[in-house]
């Protein structure tokens, strides 16, 4: 990597403690993803992509935003991108997947609170995170009462902090909530931006948007075949770099890694032997660089062909309808596709179990690992249909709450590897 020192202390890090988690993720990374064997060749481009997270990826941000661009931060699928897209924006998601500066995070959070909204403030108050120090505006949401909660304390961090308020069920006043937000938040961004939002700039950014979604589509398509052409670690990390990478160059990088994926399968070649067994992970959201839980699935014989979650297919299942005609009618079609997302926080949410059953079958998985962070309550509540009725329908079922911490990987390892043993035929 170039030196970006000073990049980096102009944005204001800590520059130690952002040298120690380098460090530490580039050792994971080398460990977990550069050590896998017969590895796609289209991996190299999410490889440099990994290897300039912190590098070329917030320089481009930072040259952007001296064109005039402006940087919007989130930390959850709700906020669309679409719109940032539309008024020349760029929309990166904020990293919640690794516990840092813990000592301070206690000072201002309670203890029982879940490891990603304490992980979000983490890269904050430890001052590790270039993405989101560079941001113009960082978008939080009312989903769960940890986040709605959290995002109070956070303003007096981030005090460019604007919330977007998410109806909790699918109901008619839902939709309308729904949509004027939506509209609010596009206002928001039009006066960001000095841009007023037009019909030929939204209806592109939706069409980019939709092709991403629809790459990953691809990409989790070409997951069904056994052999099974592409780890589930390498598909977590593609997800989790969809986040922050520049969509029409990722999207085109996914369409590459797909196609050679394609050669694969026709050719009856495969990332593990032929009759693995295959998981879908379903539950909470995995952000980089939580690889704890799929990592230890993929050393203990089995490989992951799905993820129900935000960093995942709820996050692309859904492609938007590129038929509005004009700023309103293209809004109101946003906010209607985002809420079919099935995040736990809606009641009733019956669309999340049937889909985790879809895709058990979908991608011929042996079995589920619902896993859920400690003290989340909405999935750790919706663990209990999800599973019963994966169970009813005779798919075996593992339930893992965890955390951030390395604490409980060798209970898991063991946990998961007798999970495996009852999954060969
Ligand atoms: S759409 S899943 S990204 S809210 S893990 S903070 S729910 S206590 S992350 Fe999420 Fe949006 Fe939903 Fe997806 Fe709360 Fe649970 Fe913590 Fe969570």
């Amino acid at each position: 990597m170039a030196d970006y020192r000073t990049m980096w202390a102009d944005l204001g890090l800590n520059l130690e403690a952002h040298d120690g988690l380098l460090a530490v993720l580039g050792k994971a990374y080398g460990d977990l993803f550069l050590s896998q064997p017969n590895r796609p060749d289209g991996m190299k481009y999410f490889d440099f992509v990994m290897g300039e997270v912190h590098g070329l990826r917030i320089k481009e941000l930072l040259d952007a935003k001296a064109q005039g661009r402006k940087i919007v931060g989130s930390y959850c699928t709700f906020v669309p991108e679409e719109l940032i897209l539309a008024v020349d924006g760029i929309s990166v998601g904020l990293c919640t997947g690794a516990d840092f500066a813990t000592d301070l995070v206690d000072q201002v959070l309670p203890r029982n609170t879940c490891s990603l909204i304490k992980s979000a403030f983490g890269f904050k108050l430890g001052k590790v995170c270039p993405y989101v120090e560079a941001c113009d505006l960082v978008v939080g949401e009312n989903t769960c009462d940890g986040k709605k909660k959290a995002y109070e304390i956070l303003r007096q961090f981030i005090p460019n902090l604007y919330i977007i308020d998410l109806p909790q069920v699918k109901s008619e006043p839902g939709k309308a909530l729904m949509r004027a937000e939506y509209r609010r938040f596009a206002a928001q961004l039009e006066q960001l931006s000095g841009r007023k939002l037009e019909t030929a700039k939204l209806q592109a950014a939706v069409a980019t948007v939709n092709a991403k979604r629809a790459a990953l589509k691809r990409l989790a398509a070409l997951r069904r075949a056994d052999p099974v052409p592409i780890s589930g670690l390498d598909s977590l990390l593609i997800s989790q770099i969809s986040f922050y990478d520049d969509p029409a160059r990722f999207t085109n990088a996914v369409n590459l890694l797909c196609q050679e994926l394609e050669q694969r399968v026709a050719r009856g070649e495969g990332v593990f032997p032929s009759r693995h067994p295959r998981i879908v992970i379903s539950g909470c959201p995995m952000a980089v660089p939580n690889w704890k839980v799929p990592a230890i699935v993929e050393s203990s014989g089995a490989v992951i062909v799905g993820e129900e979650g935000c960093v995942g297919e709820r996050s692309w299942r859904w492609l938007t309808p590129e038929t509005g005609q004009s700023v309103q009618e293209i809004i109101d079609l946003l906010a209607d596709r985002y809420l079919q997302i099935d995040c736990a926080v809606f009641t009733p949410n019956p669309s999340r179990p049937e889909y985790v059953r879809e895709i058990t079958s979908e991608r011929k998985a042996d079995g589920v690992i619902h896993y859920t962070l400690q003290f989340c309550q909405p999935y750790q509540m919706e663990a209990g249909p999800v599973v019963q009725q994966l169970e009813d329908a005779s798919i075996p079922t593992l339930r893992i709450d965890t955390d951030y911490s390395q604490e409980d990987a060798a209970q898991i390892r063991t946990r998961v590897e007798a999970f495996v043993e009852r999954l060969r035929p």
